[in-house]
């Protein structure tokens, strides 16, 4: 593989992929598509700027003739796609840009590959797709699918017509599925950069309901490689889960997040549930581990420690971010009554 179109590369998970395939193949060049949305941050690849095997092309995925000018400028092998609106809370207060990049943006995509015949596609979706788990189990490929939140409906919308797409016209697709993502660069309105940043500030941090619910983390150079392996050696057609092998309730996270910054607990601050909230994730990823030979590698309490250790050394980051961008849900819904 010599050339990849990566699209939504300035987000989070992202631009931590486009960094490590870089890293890990000094053949390979990468063109990253993304349309800058709140989410997207040129700061996230800035060490780039000048590295003759990256390019950035502004756009949207939605865009065709946008999407044909970029798969037309070379020999393209792959396309990886990121782009998404990805946060469930946002997904709840509007549903709209979910549906037009997540579901249109998808299939804009998959015509554009097609015409153009690229040779591989991956599609990087979520265990959300899954819906919601009880107390025991885990999500394996053939779960079926549930979605609960406008956000996980999207995506699963986006995985049947990639699906669909395989089927029809023996496109050459791959989906992966992935848990709770963490480490640097994550947009501070998902639980652990918020928390952090609100802690830091000595400002509340919202837990929804109980606290009680568990979401199973996984670092974000894991996932990365995960989708690597995908990418080179997945089969056609098939659908691989990734997880961290780390349950948490999102109160044992918040102690955790608090006491590595020295912080009391005083700052919790419970607030009404999120709507629909999904009880519990767990990914099962023998798959993963049997046809593609990925393990994730981080130990999580260590993998934590160094994303909070991130984000103090990088304070202009999210002070470089407008905060009204990422005023939580409950901010949102109810003003500042929170800080
Ligand atoms: P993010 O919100 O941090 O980044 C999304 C990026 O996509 C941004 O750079 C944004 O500008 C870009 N984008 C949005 N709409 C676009 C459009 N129409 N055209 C072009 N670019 C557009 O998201 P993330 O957390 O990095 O997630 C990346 C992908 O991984 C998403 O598809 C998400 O569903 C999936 N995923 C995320 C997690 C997680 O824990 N964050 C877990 C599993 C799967
Ligand atoms: O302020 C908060 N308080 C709180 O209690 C926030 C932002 C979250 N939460 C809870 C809700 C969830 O149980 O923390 C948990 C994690 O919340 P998020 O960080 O919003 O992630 P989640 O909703 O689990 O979805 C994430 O994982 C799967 C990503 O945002 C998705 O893009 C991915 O597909």
């Amino acid at each position: 593989m010599r050339r990849i179109v990566v699209t939504g590369g300035c987000g989070f998970i992202g631009s931590n992929f486009i960094r490590l395939e870089l890293e890990l193949d000094p053949e390979l060049s990468i063109v990253n598509i993304d349309k800058l949305t709140y989410a997207g941050n040129l700061a996230n690849l800035a060490d780039l700027q000048g590295n003759a095997r990256y390019q950035f092309a502004r756009g949207d995925i939605c865009d065709k003739d946008f999407v044909t000018s970029v798969l037309r400028s070379g020999d393209i092998d792959a396309v990886v796609n990121f782009a998404a609106e990805s946060h469930v809370d946002r997904s709840i207060l509007d549903s709209s840009p979910f549906v037009q990049t997540n579901i249109i943006g998808t299939q804009t995509l998959l015509d554009c590959c097609r015409l153009h015949k690229i040779g591989r596609y991956v599609q990087v979706s979520t265990d959300e797709v899954y819906g919601s788990l009880g107390d025991d189990g885990k999500f394996t490929e053939e779960t079926p699918l549930a979605p609960n939140s406008p956000y996980s409906a999207s995506k699963a919308s986006a995985d049947l017509l990639v699906r669909a797409y395989v089927h029809t016209f023996d496109f050459p697709a791959v989906i992966t599925r992935c848990s709770n993502n963490y480490g640097p660069y994550q947009f501070p309105e998902k639980l652990i950069p918020l928390f952090i940043s609100n802690a830091l500030k000595d400002q509340s941090l919202p837990v929804y309901g109980t606290g009680l619910n568990i979401r199973d983390w996984i670092h974000v150079l894991d996932h990365c490689r995960g989708i690597d392996a995908a990418l080179r050696r997945g089969r056609v057609g098939e659908v691989y889960n990734f997880g961290g092998n780390s349950e948490l309730t999102n109160l044992d996270l918040t102690y955790a997040l608090l006491d590595a910054l020295g912080k009391p607990r005083t700052l919790i601050r419970y607030v009404a549930d999120r709507p629909g909230h999904d009880h519990r994730y767990a990914i099962d990823a023998t798959k993963a581990r049997r046809e593609l030979g990925w393990e994730p590698q981080a130990v999580f309490a260590a993998g934590l420690r160094q994303t909070i250790d991130w984000y103090l050394a990088n304070p202009d980051w999210i002070a470089n971010i407008k905060s009204g961008e990422y005023r939580s849900y409950y901010e949102q819904q109810y003003g500042n009554r929170l800080t």
